[in-house]
């Protein structure tokens, strides 16, 4: 690291394994609607985690407008309900931070100024959380995060048996972004390169607009991905791409990674983010896709990202990225009420009139 001025070597040679803290990077230390602290460089004090909420305040990769640090906070924070670690999904019939193990890592310390230190300590948190048995939940971030995220899942789950089930409104698979190879337009390129995931198993749902260019759509073809723009997912009907996607996803992978752009959300529902892009879903079509997802697929991390608080109006965005991380945690606590012994209150069909049989 020579030449750099003294006051920056110390920041430059913190450890990589530093991995996290117990605290927030930016404003108060809350965590997730109420959800216990744990301390990632501690496991025997979230041994029995089912559920790691993982902060990642970075957006360093951002194209256009930044403003993604201050994501994981807004979507932590940002509910009309008591923060009392008890949400009971009224469809679902179950509680995911009653029935589900969830806690809450703080935020990793992610500068904003240096990139590579701040995906390599995030990889190493997520993975740390996956090898303590927990599913991560990165709240970002911009989506330069995607890479560490699935990344230290794969390196659990597998390497090369991990599908990607992608919301966004872009495609995220730029070769370089201003000549980097790390920015929030190039994360996806680089998970297929590295072989962390398949490109044939690498679902994007919700692309639309005017990026990328028809080079990038080449070598997207080329690796085999499945993209469905818009004008599919309106023409067929998002629950038919869905179902095609679940039978990709699933093929000859042990579990899947969700990731979450907001952007995918029309800027009219959604509009704190950095690169809006009108005529996306509606937040109503996102939950119900999530909680489908979460339902019917093995799921092995999540993330959520691009929620940027300085461009937010009333709280809309991140009030609905809060109820994204709720859909996820719901289905997922649903399908194990399902597949366990005690199928508890959990309802067998969520569209089932909701006092039937009362
Ligand atoms: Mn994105």
């Amino acid at each position: 690291m020579s030449g750099l001025l003294p006051a920056f070597v110390s920041l430059v040679n913190d450890p990589p394994d530093t991995v996290g803290r117990v605290s927030t990077m930016y404003g108060p230390d809350a965590t997730f609607l109420g959800v216990p602290k744990a301390d990632l460089a501690n496991p025997s004090s979230w041994s029995g985690t089912d559920i790691m909420i993982i902060g990642a305040p970075f957006d360093g990769g951002t194209s256009h407008r930044p403003g993604a640090r201050f994501g994981p906070q807004a979507i932590r924070l940002t509910d009309y309900l008591p923060h009392d670690a008890s949400r009971p999904h009224l469809a679902l019939g179950v509680d995911p931070l009653v029935e589900l193990a969830v806690a809450d890592a703080g935020d990793v310390t992610m500068p904003s100024g240096d990139t590579e230190l701040s995906l390599r300590r995030l990889e190493e948190a997520v993975y740390q959380a996956c090898r303590g048995g927990a599913i991560p939940v990165i709240l970002g971030g911009d989506h330069t995060i995607a890479l560490p995220d699935a990344t230290g899942v794969a390196r659990h789950v597998g390497w090369g048996r991990l599908s990607v089930l992608h919301f966004d409104a872009h495609a995220d698979t730029g070769d370089t972004q201003f000549g980097a190879l790390l920015g929030h337009g190039t994360p996806m390129r680089r998970l297929i390169e590295s072989g962390a995931v398949r490109g044939d198993r690498f679902l994007q749902i919700g692309l639309r607009g005017y990026w990328p260019e028809p080079e990038t759509l080449d070598w997207m073809a080329l690796q085999r991905m499945r993209s469905f723009e818009m004008t599919e997912v309106v023409s067929r009907g998002l629950d038919a791409c869905l179902t095609e996607a679940f039978t990709i996803a699933t093929d000859a992978c042990e579990a899947a990674f969700l990731s979450v752009d907001i952007d995918v959300v029309d800027p009219g529902m959604a509009p704190g983010t950095g690169t809006p892009e009108p005529g996306g879903l509606t937040g109503r079509q996102l939950l119900d896709a999530v909680r489908r997802i979460a339902m019917e697929v093995p799921l092995a991390g999540i993330d959520v990202v691009e929620v940027a608080p300085p461009f937010d109006h009333a709280e809309v965005t991140a009030f609905l990225a809060n109820r994204v991380v709720l859909e996820a945690l719901s289905g997922i606590a649903w399908r194990r009420r399902r597949q366990g012994t005690d199928p508890g209150r959990a309802r067998p069909d969520p569209a089932a009139p909701l006092l039937r049989d009362r």
